[in-house]
C-alpha cells in the first residue's frame, strides 16, 4: 500500500490550519493536523520541502517505522516544528489504516476503554459575576467539567478570557498584540472565584483553572492551596515547565491536582514529571507531540505512575486533531479529561466530521479511520492570514510568559 501523493493544505476559516493529506496507490487517503499556532508556515515548509519527498513510495502500513525514520533519520530530534510535522504524517497513516481495515481508529488502538470521553468547556467572564454566570451557561448545556477564567480587577486584559461566550480564539490576526500582567492582583483574586463558584453552583461540577504558565513555583502554591476546600479538578500550567524539578516545590504546598504539557512535544519533556509523580494530568496532544504513536507512549509511561491524560483541545488544534485525540482518549486506560472548545461554523464546514458532543461527553463516532474529512474547494476560499498569540509584559515592560 504505497503512498503516491502527499499534499499540505493551508487554510484560514477564521483561523489558520495546516493539514497534511496522504493518498495511497489504492486510492485511500488520510489526514493529519499540522497546525502550530503562530508558526504555521514553518511546519508547512518542513513538510513540503523535507518530509513529502521521503514519503512517496513508502508503505503506508508501516506506521511505527515511518515515525522512527522521520524522528531518528533527521538527526535533529524533537522541537515543536519537527514533532508537529511527524505528528501530521503519523495521524494520516492511522487514518489510512483505519479506512483500509474498515474500522474506526480507536478499535485499532485496542478498542474502547470507556463509553465516552469526559470533556471540559470554557467558561469565561469579564469579571467574577460574569464568570459565575458563564459557568451556569455551560452547566445548563450539560457540561460536567468546566474551566473558569475571569477578568481580574486591576489587570486590563487577561489572556484566555473570551470575547464571545462559547469560545475564545487564542491568536489574533496581524502582528502580536501585547497585554500587561501583574501577579499580585491575580493571586489576591483567584480564591474568591472558586468560593463564589461553589456557593452558586454546588459541589458536583468539576472546576478547572488555567494559570497559563504565569507564576513561579512558590507563587503557584497559593492558587493551589486556597481553593482546596472547593476541590479543583486541577490547576493547569501553574509555571513554565522547562524546569521540571520546579514542580517539586508546588507539590510541597498544595494538594490541588496539577496539569501541564500543552507545549510539550516529546516524552522527554515530561519523563521526570511523570516518574516523580509531580503532576496528575499530562496535557500533550496528538498534533504537537508526535502523533498518536508517540502520545500513546507518553500515556503508557504515565499509566505506571498514576498520571492521567488531559489533552489540549483549544481551537488552534484542527478538527483533524480533535478527532484523533478522541480516538486516543476513548482507547487508553489512563484517560483523565479532554479539553473541548468548539470550532466556528466555517471551520466545521471545511472539516466535516463524525465526532459528537452530548451531555458533557464526546465520542469520535464509528466511521472508518478518524472520521474527519477536508472540503478542499471550500478550504481554498480561506487563504492563510498571518496571526500570532498575544505577548505578555509586566507593568514595567519586562517580557513575561504569555
Ligand atoms: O494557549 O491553544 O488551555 N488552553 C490554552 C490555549 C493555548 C493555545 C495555544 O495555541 O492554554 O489557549
Ligand atoms: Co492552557
Amino acid at each position: 500500500m504505497k503512498i503516491v501523493d502527499a499534499r499540505v493544505i493551508v487554510c484560514s476559516p477564521g483561523r489558520n490550519f495546516v493539514t497534511l493529506k496522504l493518498t495511497t496507490e489504492d486510492g485511500l487517503h488520510g489526514l493529519g493536523d499540522a497546525t502550530l499556532n503562530g508558526r504555521e508556515l514553518a511546519v508547512a515548509a518542513y513538510l513540503t520541502e523535507h518530509v513529502v519527498p521521503l514519503l512517496i513510495g513508502r508503505d503506508a502500513r508501516r506506521i511505527e517505522d515511518t515515525w522512527q525514520y522521520l524522528y531518528k533519520g533527521a538527526y535533529w530530534r524533537r522541537g515543536p516544528v519537527t514533532m508537529t510535522a511527524i505528528a501530521a504524517v503519523d495521524t494520516a497513516l492511522w487514518d489510512i489504516l483505519g479506512k483500509a481495515a474498515d474500522l474506526p481508529v480507536y478499535r485499532l488502538l485496542g478498542g474502547a476503554s470507556r463509553e465516552a470521553v469526559l470533556v471540559y468547556g470554557h467558561a469565561n467572564g469579564k469579571d467574577l459575576e460574569d464568570t459565575v454566570r458563564a459557568v451556569g451557561t455551560y452547566a445548563a448545556m450539560g457540561y460536567k467539567a468546566i474551566r473558569a477564567q475571569s477578568g481580574i480587577p486591576g489587570i486590563a486584559s487577561t489572556y484566555g478570557v473570551g470575547k464571545g461566550s462559547m469560545s475564545y480564539e487564542p491568536a489574533e490576526r496581524g502582528l502580536p498584540p501585547e497585554s500587561v500582567w501583574s501577579t499580585e492582583p491575580y493571586l489576591d483574586f483567584v480564591p474568591s472565584l472558586f468560593t463564589r463558584l461553589r456557593q452558586e453552583h454546588g459541589p458536583e461540577l468539576h472546576l478547572l483553572h488555567d494559570v497559563h504558565h504565569r507564576l513561579t513555583p512558590i507563587e503557584a502554591g497559593r492558587p493551589g492551596r486556597a481553593p482546596e476546600p472547593h476541590r479543583l479538578f486541577r490547576m493547569e500550567d501553574p509555571v513554565p515547565a522547562e524546569l521540571q524539578e520546579g514542580f517539586r516545590l508546588i507539590r510541597r504546598h498544595t494538594t490541588t491536582p496539577i496539569a501541564v504539557g500543552e507545549v510539550f512535544n516529546s516524552i522527554h519533556d515530561c519523563q521526570q514529571l511523570i516518574q516523580e509523580q509531580l503532576i496528575d494530568y499530562v496535557r500533550s496532544t496528538v498534533v504537537h507531540a508526535g502523533g498518536i504513536t508517540h502520545l500513546r507512549k507518553i500515556a503508557h509511561l504515565a499509566e505506571l505512575f498514576h498520571v492521567r491524560t488531559g489533552c489540549h483541545g483549544a481551537t488552534d488544534l484542527s478538527p483533524v486533531c480533535m478527532a484523533a485525540a478522541l480516538h486516543f482518549d476513548l482507547s487508553i486506560h489512563n484517560f483523565g479529561i479532554q479539553e473541548y472548545m468548539p470550532h466556528n461554523d466555517e471551520t466545521l464546514r471545511v472539516f466535516p466530521h463524525h465526532y459528537r458532543f452530548a451531555d458533557g461527553y464526546m465520542h469520535p463516532g464509528e466511521a472508518p479511520g478518524l472520521g474527519v474529512e477536508i472540503d478542499e474547494g471550500l478550504a481554498a476560499r480561506y487563504p492563510y492570514q498571518r496571526a500570532y498569540l498575544p505577548v505578555n509584559r509586566k507593568e514595567d515592560g519586562t517580557m513575561h510568559s504569555w
